[in-house]
């Protein structure tokens, strides 16, 4: 969520009468899979993720695990008897070039549904401690007491400015269409400030100093949906099929996550804006001098040197969304929400679409921003409104879903 401050502005340049793509070339550029699925998968695909990770989130390790430190039912008739609340402390491990290095511990709240399975699940990370994310007496309260739901003015703000669902998603909604859903505060293991988040990055990283194996914290939150699939892929109460799932700057941690772990099956990104799905070089929205300005710990030393030379950067966002390829992603957006640029992102999606296309599949199957196709490989969204998790946006993540996995 960004503070209020560090929203920027919020003019409304896209209007119902101009839903077509605007401000950008009319060509996107578009990124070249190669001609086939061997040449995508064994050459291109790992160029543009070495490229990636050194022009925009830096390194993630080169290998990793997680242990459950330990496990307790909290509730197995929570939501009215719809669901069972778990709690895990996790404990994760990165290695880089061959030293390793531990997480703080971490917890992670998995929701079940009390229906027989097995179930996919959803996999949500947000700035709001988990007892905000599951409402549940049980959770456990998060060590620095950190809460996105105080109370008081500043909440009741919060949520009228961001949304009714921005820190709770609707749990029986979800649990009642049939999905699993497991939830970390990422801030547990690399916080969300640029002093405290550096440090953290530091100590996972043996050598920090070194591009090669320096990363960053939507890097390092990315890497954090791969630990929830770490520990849950041998339950057998959930089907193989995960869903990372965020809004804006862990909507950008989803994609991530979604182009590096394979075992992602489709990512729904709701506003992911610049470092997300938003192109860097068409300079609209928040700018890469403005994001690095204000969170220096989220990307590589690389990204914040090339502000203001977007142009030479070496590969863009449309990459991003292709390394997700073939898998279906949900690209949320809203029309007051320049800040995250929907132009961008949806010019992105086409640029990402031939990586689509290799697998015989459409990638992006509309040439305006409107209408919404949940069954589409790149489904691009955009309801009216500004930057949030608002009541119609679940329904249309849940739709996207049922769309591809029902
Ligand atoms: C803003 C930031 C955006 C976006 C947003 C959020 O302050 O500029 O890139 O990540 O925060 O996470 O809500």
């Amino acid at each position: 969520m960004c503070a209020l401050a560090s929203c920027g502005p919020t003019k409304l340049t896209i209007s119902h009468a101009n839903l077509k793509p605007n401000g950008a070339p009319a060509t996107p550029t578009l990124v070249d899979p190669g001609t086939d699925i061997k040449t995508w998968e064994n050459t291109k695909r790992p160029q543009l993720q070495s490229e990636l990770q050194k022009s925009v989130y830096g390194f993630l390790p080169d290998a990793s695990s997680t242990r459950t430190l330990a496990h307790e039912v909290l509730d197995p008739n929570a939501y009215d008897g719809l669901g069972t609340i778990e709690e895990y402390t996790l404990q994760a491990t990165a290695t880089f070039k061959g030293t390793s290095t531990e997480t703080s511990p971490f917890k992670m709240v998995v929701v079940t549904p009390n229906t027989s399975g097995p179930h996919p699940v959803i996999l949500m990370e947000s700035f709001c401690p988990n007892h905000n994310t599951v409402d549940h007496p049980k959770v456990s309260r998060n060590a620095e007491g950190f809460s996105c739901d105080g109370g008081g003015v500043t909440s009741k703000i919060m949520l009228y400015v961001f949304g009714r669902y921005i820190s709770t998603p609707p749990m029986e909604m979800i649990l009642q269409d049939g999905y699993a859903f497991a939830t970390i505060f990422p801030s547990e293991y690399v916080p969300d400030s640029p002093d405290a988040g550096l440090a953290a990055l530091k100590n996972l990283s043996p050598d920090y100093e070194n591009e090669e194996t320096r990363w960053g914290a939507i890097a390092a939150w990315a890497w954090g949906y791969s630990r929830m699939i770490d520990t849950l892929e041998q339950d057998p109460r959930f089907k193989n099929i995960w869903i990372p799932y965020g809004h804006s700057r862990y909507g950008k941690a989803a994609l991530v996550a979604g182009a590096f772990d394979p075992r992602v099956s489709a990512v729904i990104a709701h506003q992911s804006g610049t470092g997300g799905a938003s192109l860097n070089r068409r300079k609209k929205g928040e700018t890469v001098k403005e994001i690095t300005d204000t969170f220096p710990h989220w990307f590589s030393k690389t990204y914040a040197a090339s502000a203001g030379k977007e142009a030479k950067m070496t590969s863009d966002q449309h990459a991003l969304l292709a390394l997700n390829a073939p898998n279906p992603i949900f690209l949320g957006n809203a029309r007051r929400d320049v800040w995250s640029d929907p132009n961008g992102a949806f010019r992105a999606a086409q640029g990402a679409s031939p990586a689509y296309n290799i697998y015989k599949k459409q990638g992006l199957k509309q040439d305006g921003l409107k209408p919404y196709h949940p069954d589409a490989d790149i489904s691009f969204y955009i309801r009216p409104g500004t930057h949030g998790v608002v009541k119609e946006d679940w329904p249309a993540f849940l739709e996207f879903l049922d769309a591809h996995f029902k």
